[in-house]
Parts: C-alpha cells; sequence; structure tokens
C-alpha cells in the first residue's frame, strides 16, 4: 500500500522529470525552431498549441490510469464494477474527443490556408532544382544563377580527400551563391525542377515545397530578421543529393536593392552580398560563376551579359553580327583568349570541377575523364563543341544550361587549361551556330 509519505516522494520524482524534459525541450534545441516567417510563427505557435493539448490528455489519462493501478487494485481490496449500456458515459466519450479533434481542426486548417496563399507578392523568384545544385531567377530583374555546394565542403566530400569535415565550416550547409532576398517584403517562390523531383527546405522559414519537373509550385516567405538561412534538398534526387544545400541571405530593403543594381551591373558576374557591407568599402567583389540568363539558349536575350568581361574584351571590335531570329544583338563582344579564359575557368570551376575535378584531372570514381590532355579537348573543335552541348552518358548536356557565351569560354578554357594547348579562342557565334 502505498502511503502518503511514498505519495509524496512519487509525486516529487514525477516533478523534476516532467522539468527536466521539459527544460531539455525548450532550451536544448530539441523543439523546432520558431523561425523568421509569418508561416513559421503559425506552425510555432500550432505545434506548442497541440502539444499542450496533448500534454492535457496525457495528465488526463495517466492519472486515471495510475489511480487505478495504484490505490484500486484488486490486491487492495477493489472489486471491479460491472454495468452495460451508461448512455451518459457513452455520450460523453464520443463528444469530448469530437470536441478535441475540432478544436484542433479549426486552427490548423487556417494554418495551412494561410501557408498556401501566395497573393499578392511584393516580388517573386523561380527556383530549379538540378542534380546536384539549385538555380535562382530573379524574374523581375532578369538575372539568375546557380547555387552549388560551397568549394571547402565539396572538397572534403572527396572519397580520400584527408579533409576532416569538421574544420570545414557548415560542411555541406554552405553554398557558393546564396540566394539573396529583402526582409518585410512578401517573396513569392516558384518552385520546379529540371530534372528529377527535389525539394527546397528551409527549416526557420517553415517552408518544404516539392519541385518537380513539368510543375510549378508555389511557396512564399516574408522574412523578419536579417541573417543567414540555411537547408537542403529535402527528396532523395540520386547521389548528390546530400550535396545540394540551401543558403538564403535576407538583407535589409536598401542593403538588397544595391546587391540588385550591383546584380545588374556586373553584367553575369554573381555579387557577393557580404562584400557589399560598409566594411568592405562598399566594393563590390565580383565571385565567380557568370549568370545564366533566364532564357538559357535564347541568345537574344543572353548578349548583355558579354559586358561581364574585364576591359580587354570589350576593346575588342563590337560585333554586330544578327542571332537567326534576325534581331539586332546588343554590341556582341568577341572573347579574347585572356577574357575567354577567365570566364571559362569561373563556368568551369562552377558546373565541370564536380566531376571533371578543379585540377581537370577528371575522377575515375565516376568516370568522368581527365580533361588534361584528354582527347577530345585536344581534337577536332567541332567534336568537342558537340560533346559539351549535347552531353553523352553520365555527362549532362550543357547547351539548354549555359548561354553562347559561357559555352564558348569554357570550351576554349578546356583547350587551353591543365597543359592543353590548342591556342584557339571559341567565340559565342560559333556555339550559336552549332546548336
Ligand atoms: C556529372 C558529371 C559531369 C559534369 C558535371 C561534367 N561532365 Fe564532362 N564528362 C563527364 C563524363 C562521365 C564524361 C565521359 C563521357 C563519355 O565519354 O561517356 C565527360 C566527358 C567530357 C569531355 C570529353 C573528355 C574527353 O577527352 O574524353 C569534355 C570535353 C567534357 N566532359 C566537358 C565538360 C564541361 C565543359 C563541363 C561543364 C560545363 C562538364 N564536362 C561537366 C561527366 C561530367
Ligand atoms: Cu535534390
Amino acid at each position: 500500500m502505498v502511503d502518503k509519505k511514498q505519495f509524496k516522494a512519487l509525486c516529487k520524482v514525477l516533478a523534476a522529470t516532467l522539468a527536466l524534459v521539459s527544460s531539455a525541450a525548450f532550451s536544448m534545441d530539441l523543439n523546432m525552431p520558431v523561425g523568421v516567417t509569418p508561416t513559421s510563427h503559425e506552425v510555432y505557435d500550432l505545434h506548442m498549441y497541440v502539444f499542450w493539448v496533448c500534454v492535457g490528455i496525457g495528465v488526463v489519462v495517466f492519472s486515471l490510469m495510475i489511480i487505478s493501478i495504484i490505490w484500486h487494485r484488486k490486491a487492495a481490496g477493489h472489486k471491479a464494477a460491472h454495468f452495460h449500456d451508461n448512455t451518459a458515459l457513452e455520450v460523453i466519450w464520443t463528444i469530448v474527443p469530437v470536441i478535441i479533434l475540432v478544436a484542433l481542426a479549426i486552427p490548423a486548417a487556417k494554418v495551412l490556408v494561410n501557408m498556401t496563399n501566395t497573393s499578392d507578392p511584393d516580388m517573386n523568384v523561380m527556383i530549379e532544382g538540378y542534380q546536384w545544385k539549385w538555380q535562382y531567377n530573379y524574374l523581375q530583374d532578369g538575372f539568375s544563377y546557380f547555387s552549388n555546394l560551397a568549394a571547402d565542403s565539396n572538397a572534403a566530400s572527396q572519397l580520400g580527400s584527408k579533409i576532416n569535415p569538421d574544420s570545414v565550416p557548415h560542411y555541406l550547409r554552405d553554398v557558393d551563391h546564396p540566394m539573396v532576398v529583402p526582409v518585410g517584403k512578401k517573396i513569392r517562390l516558384l518552385i520546379t525542377s529540371a530534372d528529377v523531383i527535389h525539394s527546397w527546405y528551409v527549416p526557420d522559414f517553415a517552408v518544404k515545397v516539392d519541385a518537380i519537373p513539368g510543375f510549378i509550385n508555389q511557396g512564399w516567405i516574408e522574412i523578419d530578421k536579417p541573417g543567414t538561412y540555411r537547408g537542403g534538398c529535402t527528396e532523395l534526387c540520386g547521389r548528390g543529393h546530400a550535396f545540394m544545400p540551401v543558403v538564403v541571405v535576407a538583407e535589409s530593403p536598401s542593403d538588397y536593392a544595391k546587391w540588385v543594381a550591383a546584380m545588374k551591373a556586373s553584367n553575369g558576374a554573381y555579387i557577393d552580398p557580404a562584400t557589399m557591407q560598409p566594411e568592405h568599402n562598399g566594393s563590390p567583389v565580383v565571385y565567380a560563376t557568370p549568370l545564366l540568363n533566364i532564357n538559357a539558349g535564347n541568345s537574344a536575350q543572353l548578349e548583355p551579359a558579354a559586358a561581364v568581361l574585364p576591359a580587354t574584351a570589350s576593346k575588342a571590335p563590337a560585333a554586330t553580327a544578327k542571332p537567326a531570329s534576325g534581331k539586332p544583338v546588343a554590341a556582341e563582344k568577341n572573347l579574347t583568349m585572356a577574357s575567354a579564359m577567365k570566364l571559362g575557368k569561373q563556368v568551369f570551376d562552377s558546373n565541370c570541377a564536380a566531376c571533371h575535378m578543379a585540377d581537370g584531372k577528371g575522377n575515375a570514381e565516376i568516370g568522368a575523364p581527365a580533361i588534361a590532355g584528354g582527347p577530345i579537348p585536344n581534337g577536332p573543335l567541332a567534336a568537342h563543341i558537340a560533346l559539351v552541348l549535347h552531353g553523352k552518358g553520365i555527362m549532362p548536356a550543357w547547351g539548354a544550361r549555359l548561354s553562347d557565351m559561357q559555352l564558348a569560354a569554357v570550351i576554349t578554357f578546356e583547350r587551353n587549361a591543365f597543359g592543353n594547348h590548342q591556342g584557339d579562342v571559341v567565340q559565342p557565334t560559333q556555339i550559336r551556330a552549332a546548336r
């Protein structure tokens, strides 16, 4: 028999356990993140509400069980009641759960409706999943770029790299070119895929939207705090699934406007928003990957990207070539060896190095041949262009993914880097002709 003293001791143990569990849940980040968007706040509040309803039900059920087991045992002389068809009891145990379920369903439905309400956005960003990277298309501003796994994570993740992943900051959670957005603006996300099903997920936004080829799914965010938010692909999409993180940098609207202006003026290069903060003296650092225009392959759209090239390129005579469409091309620039090699290295590092490796030695593991001394980069130009445009086996077809300018540059780069010395400079017009 449990006496009063024992009962008190039991209560103390229970209280201590509860306190421990709840403090662990709330202080050790075991609970879900509160997040930084209206959706994430609503989801968090709903989660806590449902949690406390469950706690209430748990307390009632377990109290009854404990009381019955301890004080109403058969061994303590108690006899079970024998009755049938207690209408009052049956009505109560039907109505009470119904009330609880309705009380859960109404707020849950509200959150779902708000979550999918993408109307009246201040801006739109189209997000496209690729094996294995993300592409961010700033529809209103007419630029877009790829966001690849950061180079240090990529290097450490290679088989036998001997780099300790713990030494890499944000290992597998960092990218070369984060998505940049303003805080306090409703941003509609249009999410799709270029190949297999991916899923774009940032826990702090409470946004997880499947990226499905041929469909455009929607989500929205309105971030309330500047910061860097990390997530990743959450739909198993193949070998590189774990290697396509999502990083979003949220900035004040004025900083964001500066970044957009810098991106537009950079004519194709990525501007790292971190380098535009005052401590960098306002001199934007131009980063690796050149931008891919939204209509990849639509050469008329792509020509302005030519201005990305350094001053040497702009000295070259502005060609007045006309694309097949007959539309005049605004000042198309020819590539010089120097400008092609510079742009080509950027394109290579962010698109090709994942398989062919940064040193051009290839990766036998996945059957990607060496570019250094390879037969195609050191053979006839037409075959080289055709292979890069159309792909082969697991070598992707780059024709739809890179612009004429980027393809001309990367092919020139492959023919003249890593010890290759073909000496030819491929021009965007040659790529266009070969498409
Ligand atoms: C997903 C991995 C992958 C990526 C990314 C990739 N390649 Fe490849 N590449 C391959 C594979 C595999 C082959 C061998 C194809 C075959 O012959 O079956 C190849 C072959 C080549 C060859 C022929 C080499 C030779 O001499 O045989 C060239 C040139 C080439 N790729 C250029 C590129 C360029 C340019 C890019 C970036 C724009 C790129 N590759 C990105 C996997 C890749
Ligand atoms: Cu994916």
